[in-house]
């Protein structure tokens, strides 16, 4: 049924697993898997199946591309347009490789959807071979201070998985966790706004020389502070200027209740004068008819005392 389908943005980076990832949750490799140039290599792609709604998307920090980081939110922004108001963010990492470069991914995703995101976050760690224990695979994360930073930063939100033989069990836990940051799928992200990232990201990604080279996370960490800063600048300006509209428009629809009122007014005062003018009319015709009937009354009186006089004279 529509309203079950569950639809999830795969972000993360270049070989963690976010292609084997869709593909174990769609149940058959629609994605490609194992890097190389490829069409989800460079840009993003759904795939529709069951209950699942899926965008695969390029890489971040990918060593073969382009490291521009604008240009790389700016292609992961393209999710929504293939697939509109998810219910999920799934952030991809990779099981004993844990990075700075793994919290950078939420900085990039923080200028590429904006914070609110992260309501709708849940961390996937795959290469977790189905033998490592719930507790061994709970240390590990804990002994990561970059994993302990991701959890923290995604309410604690974690699924493991071995995506070359997907455990049930895991699916289906991802599937609570999608259920709950979604409400059971009543709450979709969205962000009002993301048209002021689009237009940043844009801008900020043909300066290319300024967000080249080697990237390491605290560089990312820097040019996401500067594009944020950029962001919030476009959206202060947006708010303003859909406040102002909604000003005018407010002035304007009491300029109109106004003169419709006005115009009401005189129409009412119009009625109202021709009543009073009407009854002044009747009031002069009622009197005029009076007087003529008291014409006449006299008249008959004058001729009937005519005629008795006259009866009287003549004997
Ligand atoms: N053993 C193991 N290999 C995996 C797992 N997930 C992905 N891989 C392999 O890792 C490589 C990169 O995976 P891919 O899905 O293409 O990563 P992507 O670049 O993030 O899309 C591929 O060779 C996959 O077969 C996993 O959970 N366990
Ligand atoms: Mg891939």
């Amino acid at each position: 049924m529509a309203q079950n389908i569950k639809k999830v943005i795969i972000v993360g980076k270049t070989g963690n697993g976010k292609s084997s990832l869709g593909n174990s949750l769609l149940g058959m490799k629609l994605f490609k898997e194992g890097g190389g140039f490829n069409a989800s290599s460079l840009s993003c792609q759904v795939e529709k199946k069951g209950q699942f709604e899926i965008v695969d998307t390029p890489g971040f920090f990918d060593t073969n591309q382009n490291r521009n980081v604008a240009r790389q939110a700016e292609v992961i922004l393209d999710s929504l347009k293939l697939c509109p108001e998810p219910h999920a963010f799934l952030i991809v990492i990779k099981y004993s490789r844990f990075t700075a470069e793994e919290v950078s991914v939420l900085d990039v995703l923080a200028i590429t959807f904006g914070e609110q995101y992260i309501d709708h976050a849940i961390v996937v760690v795959t290469h977790v071979d189905n033998d490592v224990t719930d507790a061994d695979f709970r240390d590990a994360c804990r002994e990561s201070h970059q994993v302990n930073e991701l959890l923290k930063r995604c309410g604690r939100r974690v699924v493991r998985i071995d995506n070359k033989n997907p455990n049930r069990e895991h699916i289906t836990t991802l599937l609570k966790y999608i259920d709950q940051v979604s409400k059971d799928g009543k709450s979709c992200f969205n962000n009002d706004y993301l048209r002021c990232h689009d237009e940043v990201l844009r801008r900020s990604a043909q300066d290319l020389n300024k967000y080249d080279g080697m990237l390491v996370h605290e560089q990312v960490e820097q040019i996401a502070t500067e594009i944020k800063t950029m962001v919030n600048e476009e959206i202060t300006r947006a708010k303003k200027e859909s406040e102002e509209r909604a000003k005018r428009e407010q002035e304007e629809r009491e300029e109109r209740a106004k003169r419709e009122k006005e115009k009401r007014e005189k129409k009412r005062k119009k009625m109202e004068e021709k009543e009073e003018r009407d009854k002044e009319e009747k009031k002069q015709q009622k009197e005029k008819e009076n007087k003529e009937r008291n014409w006449n009354i006299a008249l008959g009186l004058l001729g009937a005392g005519i005629v008795v006089g006259k009866l009287f004279l003549s004997r």
